[in-house]
């Protein structure tokens, strides 16, 4: 509990049977419940996971690789369920700094925001902690993905570490969620179609010596270019739909449709 509120933290995992005792003991004492999500791993990741004996722990299993966006709609569904008020993504790989957490759920905590997402490129020295390619290649999504959703002020919109209150994880829809590489932008985008208010958070970019990633070009730039495309029109429906009313309430807990639409 944190601030009288249920804390759950969802945990993608494929094939981190190096780190994923590591990520769950970063997890804080104050997270109620952690979901770790074994997307089919071919290594010994859930056997791991379910051994570190952690509070509150759950490990959930797919019997086939579904992909790191139908990992975390897994653990959204399960969050959901066992009624918890702010639900975070922290990935398998250790990437996420565990003191960046208590920050990230203040928005959301307080009712400021429905939903809180890391911005690395506000950390100091990000362009020395990121790799170039990961750097240049987050620039321009982050550009594309304000431009497709509305969110003008956001920024880093390939970063996992999220939370999300219970409206907003209504909002998204965890059963039609993307599965895979793409997911933070089509979250985003269903987000700003729901209204809900984004903020961005300050968080420290990790890649360490261990660092290795599942993302090739190839496999992001076509699933991230239809996400786009496809957020990019719904949004221009939205809008051609609304033309010239009044910003109307939204039904799932959003107060108003955000003006950045
Ligand atoms: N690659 C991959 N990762 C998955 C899958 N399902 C769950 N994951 C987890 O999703 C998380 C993010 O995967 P990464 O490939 O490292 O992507 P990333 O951390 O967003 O990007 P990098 O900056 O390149 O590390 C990891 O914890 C994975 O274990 C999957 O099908 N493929
Ligand atoms: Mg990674």
């Amino acid at each position: 509990m944190l601030r009288g509120q249920r804390i759950a933290v969802v945990v993608p995992a494929f094939n981190e049977a190096d780190k994923i005792a590591r990520t769950i003991r970063s997890v804080p004492g104050f997270v109620d419940h952690v979901i770790v999500v074994d997307d089919a791993s071919g290594d010994s990741t859930a056997r791991i996971a379910a051994r570190s004996g952690r509070r509150g722990l759950e490990v959930l299993s797919h019997a086939t690789n579904r992909g790191v966006g139908a990992a975390i709609a897994t653990g959204y569904r399960r969050a959901a369920a066992l009624g918890a008020q702010a639900t975070a993504v922290m990935a398998g790989d250790a990437q996420m700094d565990p003191a960046d957490l208590p920050q990230l759920l203040a928005p959301v905590l307080s009712g400021a925001a429905d939903y809180a997402k890391g911005n690395r490129f506000a950390w100091s020295d990000c362009w020395r902690q990121m790799p170039w390619s990961r750097y240049l290649g987050n620039v321009v999504l982050s550009l594309l993905t304000r431009l497709a959703c509305g969110y003008g002020t956001l920024f880093d919109s390939q970063c996992g570490y999220t939370v999300a209150s219970r409206a907003a994880l209504q909002a998204i829809d965890p059963d039609t969620m993307f599965a895979r590489y793409g997911y933070p932008n089509d979250l985003l985008a269903r987000l700003a179609r729901a209204g809900a208010r984004v903020v961005d958070v300050p968080v420290r970019p990790v890649y360490g010596p261990g660092w290795r990633s599942g993302i090739r070009v190839w496999t992001v730039v076509y699933p991230i270019s239809f996400v786009l495309l496809r957020a990019l029109v719904l949004r221009l429906l939205v809008r051609y739909a609304r033309w010239g009313t009044k910003p109307a309430r939204i039904v799932g807990g959003f107060p108003r449709v955000s003006s950045s639409i």
